[in-house]
């Protein structure tokens, strides 16, 4: 340490005085050269005040795209229920832990009292949407599905119709041209799938929550009408489909003002610390 090697004993000669005043302008930092505590303060003060003015860029975020009532605590209301003609059953305001038709045991919603869920006493396909405007902000889409098949089986042709002789036991989620036919699985028509059961996959789950970044998409189609769809099919035997907490949400940016800001302290500081030593030479 520099500022200690310097030290003379108190009371000795005029040199040891003069050190001794010179260790009292200087403090002792537990690395390298000593900082004036002048600068030392300027220092504190430009790095206080850079984060300071960097933080609103970095922590601010934008208007991501609004899902209404994702938590379906005020029933069906700003979703549209479409059940595919000759169904039995349709998507239900759920609350409890009994399926809305068939009393199976379910798991009560994860937020709130209530969510939606598929029920029937005979097959069916179901579907519930919400539009929503894209826009080009970075955003990821989640929702807590539950996975009722009270078959011994998934079945997933690429179609959600019911009414035909194949096997169709499945659920999905996609985000669709809200021009499209609600039951398609067009390629054309489905912009991103979010999620799909697959053969294997527990027959009876607990409410699992799915995320995705939909950035891209949102950049892609920004100031397009989006379609968020919910959709089961189901032909074999019943089977509840429970959707609850859909929300968008915001990915805050990376924090490059803060970086940038933060950058520019320490060269500030640098030069002023620099200038210091050239002034004590
Ligand atoms: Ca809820």
């Amino acid at each position: 340490m520099l500022a200690l090697k310097t030290c003379a004993p108190l009371g000795g000669s005029a040199f040891n005085k003069k050190a001794i005043a010179m260790r009292s302008r200087l403090a002792t930092p537990s690395w390298g050269e000593p900082f004036p505590m002048k600068t030392l303060a300027r220092i504190t003060v430009l790095t206080v005040a850079a984060v300071v003015l960097g933080l609103p860029t970095a922590s601010s975020v934008h208007a991501v795209p609004v899902i209404s009532n994702g938590g379906f605590e005020a029933g069906l209301t700003s979703w549209t229920t479409v059940d595919q003609l000759g169904s039995e059953g349709t998507f239900f305001s759920q609350s409890g832990s009994l399926s809305p038709v068939s009393g199976d045991p379910v798991p009560s919603p994860p937020e709130g009292t209530k969510a939606a869920m598929t029920d029937a006493q005979g097959p069916g396909s179901h579907v519930l949407y919400q539009d929503f405007v894209a826009t080009p902000d970075a955003a990821t889409l989640s929702f807590a599905l539950f996975i009722g098949n009270r078959a011994s089986q998934f079945a997933m042709p690429a179609s959600l119709d019911f009414s035909t002789p194949t096997l169709n036991q499945q659920a999905r989620v996609d985000i669709l041209k809200n021009t499209a036919d609600p039951f398609s699985v067009a390629a054309g028509d489905v912009l991103l799938n979010l999620y799909q059961t697959k053969v294997g996959d527990p027959l009876i789950s607990g409410y699992n929550t799915f995320t995705t970044d939909i950035s891209t998409l949102l950049a892609a189609h920004a100031g397009e009408t989006l379609r968020l769809r919910f959709a089961e099919a189901d032909n074999i035997f019943t089977f509840q489909l429970g959707v609850d907490n859909v929300r968008i949400g915001p990915i805050p940016e990376p924090p490059s003002t803060l970086l940038f800001a933060a950058a520019l302290a320490l060269l500030v500081g640098f030069r002023l610390w620099t200038r210091s030593r050239r002034e004590l030479a």
